[in-house]
């Protein structure tokens, strides 16, 4: 079994009803039990300005997925809840599944960096991970997510949203 970190982002179509169903979706895969689901946050984007505010969570998994069989399976999620490709870089999305962390794995090939790359720049991202993790946690490459946390910068626009607006499991 690994233990794998996903990370949820959306900022079209109702994020925070694309995040349920997602999550709903991942606690469905083959091989796959979802452990645990962070808070839900709202930023401002990152990128581009003219596109509207993100909704962003993280997922514990724990599988004996490949990492590879897991992005397919991410990818088919994404695709089902409308997800297009646009050739605009850093454009809005109805949803983004990142695999932040796969186990005590370094991964790096055309289709998977993992940890992944931007994640120790995005507090959107280090923030509901923190909810999952403790704060001694070590990523494959030896960082430390508390280390990463204090040297991130800050998002004045990043709000914890309340429980109620998130989905339990
Ligand atoms: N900005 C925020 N706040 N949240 C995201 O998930 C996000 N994802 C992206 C870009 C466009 C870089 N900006 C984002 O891919």
């Amino acid at each position: 079994m690994e233990q794998v970190y996903i990370g949820l982002g959306s900022n079209l179509a109702e994020p925070v009803a694309q995040l349920d169903a997602a999550l709903s979706a991942l606690s469905q895969l083959p091989q796959t039990e979802l452990v645990a689901v962070s808070a839900y946050y709202s930023s401002a984007p990152l990128g581009p300005s003219d596109q509207p505010r993100y909704t962003n969570a993280a997922a514990h998994l724990a599988t004996t997925l490949t990492a590879h069989q897991l992005l397919d399976h991410l990818q088919a999620i994404e695709l089902k809840q409308g997800r297009v490709r646009k050739a605009e870089r850093w454009g809005p999305r109805t949803l983004d599944l990142d695999i932040l962390l796969f186990g005590q794995h370094i991964l790096a090939d055309e289709r998977l960096c993992v940890p992944h790359y931007h994640m120790h720049a995005r507090p959107f991202v280090l923030l509901p991970l923190a909810d999952l993790c403790p704060t001694d946690f070590k990523l494959a490459d030896g960082r430390r997510l508390a280390d990463l946390l204090r040297d991130c910068p800050i998002d004045p626009t990043l709000q914890r949203l309340p429980a109620q607006q998130s989905c339990t499991i």
